[in-house]
């Protein structure tokens, strides 16, 4: 864990308490390319034209035959994963690293979620250093010492599947790689807390409780999701532990755990971009994501990828 008299992970040589007020070092919104489009033969999700995803009442209980498409989708999900973190390299900018991402959905028939959902420019999210997810692929390139989030969600046979991972661009400050290192680890905990009986704030409880002993803070307002025909249910899994969370996991439901970890402040701020979402104290974050399923004995992680 880093302390506030620490030296900053940046390099700057300035105390960790101080440097995070330098707007200096910050990210800053570059250029964003127009939007991409989409072959005419593949389906797409009923926000595609409009921008604006149709409330829909779905149950949380899938049936059999939803989650095989579900599977499905999940493994495409972390393939195209795949094929980003390959492009992930310093000097690539973060709207080349789109491009590759928007054609791999394309090359196995599905239709990039967050492609004009409520709006949203662009096929993945990209969320770099002291962003905490949302970020916009835009021209910057990537540095030598940055991590980015690659955040994907396809539409395929009409269901979603969404997952995420940080990355390190070259070689990265020992306090950035454990932030990594201790997030994933968080998806980890998170994910052993699944199970059918059991209450869905047990997730959040490991969560927060394996961020705080590293000294970190789970950011609090970008939560887990419901899954399945819409991109979001009403269905919310916070990543802090939520004592009012009294529901129950049922065999069968889908949901993501997606939670996003902050070195310094869980407080977050909105550009003016009304998407790109970033610790208020410009301190780092990582995230890493799955979409998984209840089962009768306990938990099915979906966005695996498929190998080769
Ligand atoms: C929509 C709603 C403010 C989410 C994801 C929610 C964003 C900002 C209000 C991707 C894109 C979640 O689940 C997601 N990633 O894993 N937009 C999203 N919103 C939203
Ligand atoms: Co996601
Ligand atoms: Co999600």
């Amino acid at each position: 864990m880093l302390k506030a008299n620490d030296p900053c992970w940046c390099g700057s040589g300035r105390k960790f308490k101080r440097c995070h007020r330098d707007s200096a070092e910050r990210l800053r919104p570059g250029h964003v390319s127009p939007m991409r489009t989409v072959p005419a033969h593949i389906p797409r999700p009923d926000y595609a034209e409009t921008g604006e995803p149709v409330r829909r009442s779905e149950p949380r209980v899938k049936s059999a035959e939803v989650i095989e498409r579900m599977r499905r989708a999940c493994r495409a999900a972390a393939d195209v994963l795949e094929v980003g973190a390959a492009a992930v390299a310093p000097g690539v900018t973060t709207d080349e690293i789109d491009a590759v991402v928007h054609q791999a959905y394309i090359d196995r028939g599905g239709y990039p979620s967050t492609l004009n959902y409520r709006g949203y420019p662009k096929s993945l999210c990209t969320s770099v250093n002291e962003v905490i997810c949302h970020g916009i692929p835009d021209d910057r390139p990537l540095r030598d010492g940055d991590i980015v989030n690659l955040d994907v969600t396809i539409y395929l046979d009409g269901v979603h599947g969404d997952t995420n991972a940080t990355y390190l661009v070259g070689r990265v400050d020992d306090a950035s790689r454990r932030l990594v290192e201790v997030t994933r680890e968080c998806l980890e905990r998170g994910i052993a807390a699944v199970g059918p009986g059991r209450a869905f704030s047990d997730i959040g409880r490991a969560i927060e409780t394996h961020a705080t002993a590293h000294g970190y803070q789970v950011v609090r307002a970008f939560v887990g999701h419901g899954i399945g025909e819409q991109f979001h249910t009403d269905l919310q899994i916070p990543h802090y532990y939520e004592p009012r969370l009294t529901t129950v996991m049922e065999p069968g439901m889908v949901f993501t755990i997606e939670p996003m970890i902050s070195m310094g402040t869980g407080l977050h701020r909105i550009w003016d971009d009304d998407w790109t979402a970033v610790t208020a104290d410009g301190s780092r974050t990582a995230q890493f994501e799955h979409t998984v399923l209840v089962t009768d004995d306990g938990v099915e992680v979906l966005t695996l990828a498929g190998g080769r």
